[in-house]
């Protein structure tokens, strides 16, 4: 028993956290294939104690595979997602592609799990953005306990949210402030990222946001409730891995900051770690690898009626995007697939 799963883009950072994390978790794997470009063909990539050679993506029949998990962009995804979907594979796509189609579920487990159950619409089920994945995990159960009205969220995001590339530049430019001979224009990012924070993730739409902001606030109302309002100021910052957010909600409802604190200690995903003393709350270093969601700094905004402060902090590479995706597949797995 078991599945036959395929990791397409597993050379890239998130693919191959999805070979780790479906190693760590004991995914009820029977057999596993890594696809990647054709460029990539043959890379060597772990699985456990085992080490799978690369296939062509381009020329690998779906049929009779059961979950493929994507990690590739949204170009290569529209050709390759629906192949897949169509040949009886589904499909769990990280990029952004299907998020916002009525017909493809978006799913965080921990949050809107019934989701699942429409899943066969189209044989895609889509994972959300990072920054979203790790805020709605901490709204949900406060939602549940006292309806949010509006959320404000500012965001301090990881290079690595812009894949290696990200990774390389800050690497590159931190390297060159100590050796200014070395040193090469930004190419992934705007502005210089070493040592310097940016205000500007994903493209700038009409309305003056950039798409990383748009994302965090549709996608929260797909995931947990359409009438939770939220504005977000999207940052990048130069931490290699780890994604934070400073919240602020306001509810309908009272809620004390002690309760809230109670909540989410029982709240699935979740680790509070809240000491109201220097170094009693988690920074990105600290959750590196991790699978929990974070929380810290709990405490009252004042300054409305029904207001809480939060600071969140995740592994924007797990929970934010590999993890959730192999948490959506156990979810499929147990309730509709049931070969585990
Ligand atoms: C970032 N959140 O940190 C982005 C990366 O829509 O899946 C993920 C983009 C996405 O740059």
């Amino acid at each position: 028993m078991g599945y036959r799963i395929a990791i397409v883009g597993a050379t890239g950072n998130v693919g191959r956290e999805m070979l780790n994390i479906l190693d760590e978790r004991q995914f009820p794997v029977n057999e596993i294939v890594a696809l990647a470009s054709r460029k990539s063909q043959g890379t060597e990539i772990s699985f456990g104690d085992k080490t799978l050679k690369t296939k062509d993506l381009e020329q690998f029949d779906f049929a009779g595979w059961d979950i493929a998990l994507f990690a590739i962009g949204s170009e290569a995804t529209k050709v390759h997602a629906p192949r897949a979907a169509k040949a009886g594979c589904v499909v769990i796509d990280n990029s952004s592609l299907y998020r916002y189609d009525n017909d493809v579920p978006l799913i965080v487990p921990e949050v809107n799990p019934q989701a699942i159950h429409g899943y066969d619409k189209k044989n895609i089920i889509a994972n959300p953005n990072c920054s979203t994945a790790q805020m709605v995990v901490a709204l949900k159960p406060l939602h549940d306990r006292a309806t949010i009205k509006r959320v404000v969220v500012s965001t301090y995001q990881s290079v690595s949210g812009a894949g290696k590339d990200g990774i390389d530049e800050l690497w590159d430019q931190t390297k060159s402030i100590y050796n200014p001979t070395d040193s090469k224009p930004p190419r992934q990012f705007t502005k210089q990222i070493a040592f310097n924070v940016i205000p500007h993730i994903d493209v700038f739409m009409d309305s003056g946001e950039t798409k990383e902001e748009w994302k965090m606030v549709v996608e929260t109302k797909k995931i947990v409730d359409p009438k939770i309002k939220v504005t977000a100021t999207c940052v990048r910052v130069p931490v290699f891995v780890g994604h934070c957010e400073a919240i602020n909600i306001e509810f309908e409802d009272h809620l004390d900051e002690d309760e809230a604190r109670d909540i989410l200690r029982e709240a699935p995903g979740i680790m509070v770690v809240d000491k109201r003393e220097d170094g009693g709350y988690v920074t990105p270093i600290e959750c590196v690898g991790d699978f929990a969601t974070y929380i810290s700094r709990i405490r009252q905004d004042s300054t409305i009626d029904n207001g809480l402060n939060l600071w969140c902090v995740s592994d924007n590479l797990r929970k934010g995007a590999a993890l959730n995706a192999v948490q959506i597949a156990e979810l499929l797995g147990r309730e509709v697939l049931k070969k585990g």
